[in-house]
């Protein structure tokens, strides 16, 4: 991997903004923190600023309570033209929410860090570290701290190793290597206890969570020859479980321990009426590919997209992109 751009950016300004794609999930809100760290044993002064706040499992990494969202113009950094804005865990200036109106425009550049598809051509982009192999972005950030001989502390490693766990699905999904666990090896070895990693995020689900994921899964629509499931979570759903949004992310996953079910479709519509489709599949089954036709992006396995038409279009839509892949089956 090559840092040379990065560090010649860090070099250029004294302060930063870090921030990261909507609803920041695990591997934002790691490496974010850990960047963060990073920055400020390099004498630099930086804040992370958000789109959405952090989601109650992952905030236990935060011990200094430093991972803010924007609340409004007024409370952001002044002189914002002399910092530079380092933007994590997305390539797409479209997908980091208000940021792209209050921030992106008055710093003076910014710098992505990112493994997902797709590029960006932004003017402001002054540079981009970009490994669409790497399992996560905390894994670029690992090896960019250890090639710049930055002290990664306990704190920096637990931020590292939950966006990693949360990245990879506790280390199964596709892009998991043998460097993903010398990593965690290594974050082991500086003091990380995995099963606390793990209790925090996953054993800490709110109970109108599970309810939600009940009446969710009860959507649940099977075609293609149960090759492909469906699932949709509306406003009124979330409304009457009172769980947050971000509480339905991962029942997209649920479906898919199915043998059978080879993607799983996942519609969402969050409190303020915004819709998204999310998907995830199996083997060579290419979602992202299906996600830039309609604007958004994410990796070959896992990828989404934000949508303004009516949903049955779009649904239609995106089965009718799934058909090819299943007609070579009939
Ligand atoms: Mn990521």
């Amino acid at each position: 991997m090559n840092f040379k751009s990065l560090l010649a950016f860090i070099s250029q300004y004294d302060k930063f903004i870090i921030c990261s794609h909507e609803s920041p999930d695990g591997d934002a809100i790691g490496s974010e923190y850990a960047f963060l760290q990073c920055l400020k044993k390099m004498g630099k002064t930086a804040y992370i600023i958000n789109n959405d706040p952090t989601p109650f499992n992952f905030q236990f990494i935060d011990v200094t309570n430093e991972v803010k969202h924007f609340i409004n113009e007024k409370k952001l950094p002044k002189k914002l033209s002399e910092f530079g804005l380092f933007i994590v865990d997305t390539n797409d200036t479209n997908n980091i929410g208000v940021i792209s109106t209050y921030i992106l425009p008055k710093v003076c550049q910014c710098f992505i860090i990112d493994h997902h598809e797709g590029h960006t051509d932004d003017m402001k982009v002054a540079g981009s570290v970009s490994y669409k192999d790497a399992s996560s972005t905390s894994e670029i950030l690992y090896q960019f701290f250890m090639k710049s001989k930055i002290e990664i502390d306990l704190s920096m490693a637990n931020a590292l190793f939950m966006a990693i766990v949360y990245d990879t699905g506790s280390f199964i999904y596709p892009k998991t290597s043998s460097l993903t666990f010398k990593i965690a090896h290594h974050l082991v070895k500086i003091g990380v206890n995995p099963n606390e990693i793990y209790s925090n995020v996953y054993e800490t689900d709110s109970i109108p969570s599970i309810i939600l994921q009940s009446r969710v899964l009860s959507t649940l629509e099977l075609m293609q020859n149960n090759h492909v499931a469906i699932q949709t979570m509306t406003k009124d759903i979330l409304l009457s479980t009172k769980a947050n949004y971000e509480e339905g992310r991962s029942i997209i996953n649920i479906p898919l321990k199915a043998e059978d079910v080879k993607v799983s479709i996942f519609f969402k519509e969050d409190l303020k009426s915004v819709t998204r489709c999310s998907m995830r599949s199996k083997g060579d089954i290419d979602v992202c590919r299906i996600a830039q036709l309609f604007g958004g992006g994410g990796h070959k396995n896992a990828a989404g997209f934000k949508f303004d038409e009516d949903m049955k279009v779009v649904r239609e839509k995106v089965l009718g992109q799934l058909k090819k892949y299943f007609e070579k089956d009939n």
